[in-house]
């Protein structure tokens, strides 16, 4: 008896291993394997304004206007983690928002995060994905 629970958790240990590689290798080839895509709301916010003084919400708007039609980088915010937007090759999908600086966006998407940071894969890029 004690032999077989030790191999059940031998048998356990590898599963994990055999997820974590998984995972990294889904992580790799970005496709099929992600997690669903998810719809969520996010605050169009920009980058610096928002690194050097955590700057968001209605008051900043329209300093957020200002620094993201200016060039500034910019980046979805929901619940205090920042997104960067990509469409489904990863290229930026920056200027899908630059018009939504400072609003409340709701955009539905894929959260991919690697080497502390989060990309969002907007959906409807996808389309032409589809094979
Ligand atoms: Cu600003």
């Amino acid at each position: 008896m004690r032999k077989l629970i030790v191999l059940m958790g031998v048998l356990a240990m590898a599963l994990m291993v055999g997820r974590v590689f998984a995972d990294d290798m889904g992580g790799m080839k970005m496709d099929k394997k992600e997690a669903a895509a998810k719809s969520m709301k996010y605050e169009v916010v920009d980058v610096a304004c928002y690194a050097k003084e955590g700057a968001k919400g209605e008051k900043h708007k329209e300093c957020a206007v200002k620094c993201i039609s200016g060039g500034g980088e910019l980046a979805l915010l929901s619940k205090g983690k920042l997104y960067i937007p990509v469409d489904a090759d990863f290229k930026s999908a920056r200027e899908q928002f630059v018009s939504k600086a400072g609003e409340s966006v709701e955009v539905t998407g894929t959260v991919i995060s690697k080497g502390g940071v989060n990309y969002l894969k907007i959906s409807g890029d996808d389309k032409k994905d589809a094979k």
